[in-house]
């Protein structure tokens, strides 16, 4: 491999080209007519324009990419998260062109992404799923009976759904039928796929998720689990590593289940099993990210590896050079991710560095930012060797901070760092919402 196309844009496609040069391997950026001046294109080696500012004109434009790939002869597409990271037909396409894909094999990517087929996967690879109705179902009546099996409440999934779309807690019987109707047409409407499961509703669990690295002669390892309870409208907002609420041995058991599935189903690369912690004891599988994620950093810190560039080393074929036991998690690192509530040009920037500091952004003095696209601008990562002086950290850090010219959350987060609930870590999945709601 000597020249790989990222095709992404913003932090991740920066943070991406410097593991690329670290590697010595050419770099191509793409860009739509909007990132015109973003930094990823500056950086890169070579940059492709593939075509309007609209994401489906660009960045999800499968023929554009691969033709960039083609006319600068890239041997490897990397395509970062969100966009066509896990896009089966994407992933596909680059297997059939003789391009390396830095990801999962396509078959692996098409079953993760089916929720219910995950669930049904990992569930026979010994993995514990949330108790409920293992089939997927369409009609009403088979629906109601489930319910009725598993016990109210119930939360009714869409098969092809995730990240909380298609999704309804239905407390219960009399609510059913009007709740199911409601939530399949959605689920037609946002999946074209109209197919529901139903799993026992949990009401007040912790997201932790377990990264996993596997290469293509068969090594899996966990590197570390990260918690990302504190989420607002399913955005993840703040992210910590190691999950402070996970007894030990009930780390040792996620590790073991989530690295046993990956060798199961012969995942190749770096991936993530996210599970619902009901109680320190009991976690269920709740769905696997064929992708690098955008909370990366906080394991890399605690790790001290770079997955990007293990994502790299893998896809070229190469034996990860450590075992399981050679792992080992230090410290703690948390996360911040800084949104740009309004698009505009940054008047004055000024990032913090320092002890223990971690800054992955594609803002620089003067960008503009865009309003076509997803509004993290930046990541602040605090490394240190509590939870506590982690948080102090980043308190210091995100007082220093000075993004003008768009509107950011960066109040907000300096708020919720002081939140007495959130230092306690009395936290769960339902409370920032919450807490939001009566702001
Ligand atoms: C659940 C659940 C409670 N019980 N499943 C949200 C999106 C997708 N990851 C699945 N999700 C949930 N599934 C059962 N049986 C609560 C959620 C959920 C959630 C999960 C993790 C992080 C944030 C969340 C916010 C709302 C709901």
């Amino acid at each position: 491999m000597k020249k790989v196309l990222v095709a992404n844009r913003g932090e991740i496609a920066v943070r991406i080209i410097r593991a690329c040069h670290n590697l010595e391997l050419k770099t191509v950026a793409v860009y739509s007519v909007a990132d015109i001046n973003s930094l990823h294109v500056q950086l890169a080696d070579e940059a492709v324009c593939i075509g309007p500012a609209e994401p489906n004109k660009s960045y999800l434009n499968i023929h554009e990419i691969i033709a960039a790939a083609e006319i600068t002869h890239s041997d490897a597409i990397h395509p970062g998260y969100g966009f066509l990271s896990e896009n089966e037909e994407f992933a596909k396409k680059c297997e059939d062109e003789k391009i390396t894909f830095i990801g999962p094999q396509s078959h692996v990517i098409a079953l993760m992404g089916e929720k219910s087929r995950a669930r049904e996967t990992m569930l026979k690879t010994g993995v514990p799923v949330v108790p409920g109705g293992a089939t997927e179902f369409t009609d009403l009546a088979s629906g109601a009976a489930y319910a009725a099996d598993i016990g109210f409440p119930v939360m009714l999934k869409a098969s092809a759904g995730g990240g909380g779309k298609g999704m309804r807690v239905i407390q219960s019987a009399t609510g059913f039928a009007k709740e199911f109707g409601l939530a399949q047409s959605e689920a037609q409407h946002a999946f074209n796929d109209n197919h529901m499961y139903l799993e026992k509703y949990l009401p007040h669990p912790r997201h932790i998720e377990v990264q996993i690295i596997a290469d293509q002669q068969g090594n899996v390892s966990a590197v570390g689990e990260r918690d990302c309870t504190i989420q607002q409208h399913h955005q993840k907002v703040i992210e910590e590593a190691p999950a402070i609420a996970l007894p030990e041995e009930t780390r040792q058991k996620m590790f073991a289940v989530s690295v046993n599935a990956a060798k199961k189903i012969g995942y190749v690369g770096a991936g993530t099993m996210e599970f619902l912690l009901d109680d320190p004891e009991h976690f269920y599988f709740m769905e696997m990210n064929t992708r690098i994620q955008v909370e990366h950093p906080v394991s890399e810190l605690t790790s001290g590896l770079d997955l990007v560039e293990l994502q790299l080393l893998v896809a070229q074929g190469e034996s990860l050079s450590f075992k399981q036991e050679h792992i080992s998690t230090d410290g703690f690192a948390l996360e911040c991710r800084i949104n740009a509530l309004t698009a505009g040009k940054i008047s004055a920037l000024h990032l913090p560095t320092g002890y223990g500091i971690r800054i992955d952004t594609g803002l620089y003095q003067g960008y503009t930012v865009p309003p076509n696209y997803d509004s993290m601008i930046a990541k602040i990562i605090a490394f240190a060797p509590s939870r506590k002086k982690a948080m102090a950290l980043m308190r210091t850090a995100l007082d220093e901070t000075v993004i003008a010219g768009v509107n950011t959350n960066l109040d907000f987060l300096v708020q919720l760092l002081n939140e007495p609930d959130y230092i306690a870590n009395k936290t769960d999945i339902n409370w920032l919402d919450k807490l939001t709601a009566t702001i």
